[in-house]
């Protein structure tokens, strides 16, 4: 893959935009997503890019947020209006796309769908997803034992957990639920009920 910036120049962008807590939560993703891209045979360098880039949308203010929504064309519904939080993965992934010229839509796709999952994600998808919730410094998030155990034999019942206990946590404390985050549950708790 021929990209405009090595991974140290990307790296040394991301320290600049990101808070040092983000920077290092980047960091344990990035090493995270690796290993388990080794584990499930996951192209390591599109692995290694997709965590580095996944959040890097998080730090914008609110109207820059917006700013880019306006000229990307990306949809903001009433809910997201509200908290603008829910749409830095489709902000990140369009500046993957332009700003660090990242064409490969796998990449771009794990970008897009770190915060809410999909149904039917590839492995990439999965594994950005998954290591976004259990890199190293997350500490707060029920069943991290269990899931961190779980992910070395089985990375759809890891994602399944990870689904389940988001959808949980949302609906106990009241938040809305943006409807691909609860496709996406529904979708492998079919998986995981039929398929094995
Ligand atoms: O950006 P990070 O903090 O690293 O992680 P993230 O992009 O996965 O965002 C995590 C938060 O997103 C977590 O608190 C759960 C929340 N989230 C995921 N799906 C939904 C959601 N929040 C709302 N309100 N609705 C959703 O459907
Ligand atoms: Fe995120
Ligand atoms: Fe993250």
């Amino acid at each position: 893959m021929q990209n405009k910036y090595d991974i140290t120049g990307i790296r040394n962008l991301l320290q600049k935009q990101l808070s040092e807590n983000r920077y290092e939560h980047t960091l344990g993703v990035e090493k995270t997503a690796v290993s388990l891209a080794e584990v499930y045979n996951v192209d390591i360098e599109k692995a290694r890019l997709a965590a580095l880039l996944h959040d890097c949308a998080k730090n914008l203010s609110d109207d820059k947020k917006l700013e880019l929504c306006n000229k990307y064309n990306i949809k903001v519904t009433e809910e997201e209006k509200k908290n603008l939080d829910l749409i830095h993965a489709e902000i990140g992934s369009v500046m993957a796309r332009y700003d660090y010229e990242i064409s490969d839509e796998d990449i771009l796709n794990a970008i897009t769908y770190h915060t809410t999952g999909k149904p039917n994600m590839s492995n990439l998808e999965k594994i950005i997803y998954i290591s976004d919730y259990i890199e190293p410094g997350r500490t707060k998030a029920p069943n991290l034992d269990k899931i961190r155990r779980v992910v070395m034999q089985d990375l759809d019942k890891a994602l399944f957990m990870i689904l389940s206990d988001t959808i949980n946590y949302l609906k106990t404390s009241k938040k809305y639920i943006v409807p691909i985050t609860m496709e996406a549950y529904e979708y492998y708790k079919n998986w995981i009920l039929q398929e094995r």
